[in-house]
């Protein structure tokens, strides 16, 4: 079975787009690995008391997905070896290409002065990878572009010191890789947009939902066709109803013909509050056990450790340090 790993930031409330982009994507199986990437979240500056929440709130939703049965499930600041490797990566990459990274530039536009977190987190995230011989990453489009330049580190490092890490390989789902903001349907659905109608999230309740469907921003005309760049708007709703549905949106497209934006949107939310009502409310019942998801955070890390341990044993004893022999 290959091995599997992938992170969500605890950086705000989750949204339909983390799920069909990369939580629907997640198995539960022995030897996959999924983390809370909270180093991640501090790359701007940030609310201490809210990181706490958005852990316990990504954990939740990992644990209501049954993560916890069969995976590991663990928070990466529990386990200091991504830190360490982060380093050796560090040393390995280049400014070129972290200048070249499309979500460093869209984050960094316009801004007089950005963390040097914010530039170096690609890094951080190849440790985060490398460090567990990781063979398949499941992500949103988004952080493709990052997955690669792990590869790129992974092999830039390996023909200098010798075969050290596996080459990793992002997995995207065919639906709902980019889901795109109900408000603006040209960029991408953020936990960070400050608008609360561009976003559906997770825990909307079901006339949230209902109403940030409706309000959605459609294209002028009236027919329901998949066009992103003529139809941004409806091409996102008829990509979260396809991923949702399994219909493919070809079909979707011949069931919508001659029908109004209005139905349209009605079946969309319908098929998103359906969607995910499971989900969230499990979120609901597991958010007040607090306790019981700390204990299974702090049994994931220890496990986490051990299977990271050998290959930070390694990576040290290729680039020439002195061991510390055990007192
Ligand atoms: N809009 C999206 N469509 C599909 N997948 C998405 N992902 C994020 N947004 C979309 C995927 O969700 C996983 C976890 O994302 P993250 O927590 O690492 O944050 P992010 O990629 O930076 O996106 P966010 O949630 O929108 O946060 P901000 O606002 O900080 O940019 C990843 O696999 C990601 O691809």
């Amino acid at each position: 079975m290959p091995r599997v790993f992938s992170g969500v930031q605890p950086t705000g409330a989750l949204h339909i787009g983390n799920y069909l982009g990369a939580l629907r994507q997640f198995e539960a199986a022995p030897g996959h690995l999924y983390c809370i990437v909270d180093w991640h979240a501090i790359t701007e500056p940030h609310d201490p008391a809210l990181l706490r929440e958005g852990t316990l709130h990504v954990a939740a939703a990992m644990i209501a997905l049954g993560l916890h049965e069969g995976s590991t499930l663990f928070v990466q600041s529990h386990v200091p070896a991504h830190m360490e490797l982060m380093w050796y990566m560090t040393c390995t990459g280049t400014m070129g290409e972290l200048q070249r990274m499309t979500q460093f530039k869209a984050k960094a536009q316009g801004r007089e002065s950005v963390s040097v977190g914010l530039f170096a987190y690609p890094l951080l995230m190849a440790a985060d990878i490398l460090l567990y011989r990781t063979e398949k990453v499941p992500v949103g489009e988004d952080q493709k572009q990052h997955v690669e330049l792990t590869r790129d580190l992974a092999e830039r490092f390996n023909s200098r010191y010798g075969k050290t890490f596996v080459l990793p390989e992002a997995v995207m789902p065919p639906a709902g890789a980019r889901v795109r903001s109900l408000t603006k349907p040209t960029e991408k659905m953020s936990k960070s947009d400050p608008d609360p109608d561009s976003k559906i999230l997770l825990l909307d309740s079901p006339d949230d939902i209902r109403r940030k469907i409706k309000r959605a921003v459609t294209d002028t005309g009236r027919e329901i066709r998949h066009d992103p760049e003529e139809k941004p708007g409806i091409s996102n709703l008829l990509e979260i109803q396809s991923a949702l549905t399994g219909t493919p949106i070809s079909r979707l497209e011949e069931l919508y013909a001659g029908k109004a934006y209005r139905e349209f949107k009605e079946e969309v939310a319908e098929a998103v509050v359906e969607g995910l009502r499971p989900l969230r409310e499990k979120m609901v019942a597991i958010a007040s056990e607090a306790g019981e998801i700390e204990r299974i955070l702090q049994e994931g890390a220890r496990k986490a450790a051990a299977l990271g341990a050998p290959l930070l044993e390694d990576v040290r004893r290729k680039l020439g340090f002195m061991e510390l022999s055990p007192s």
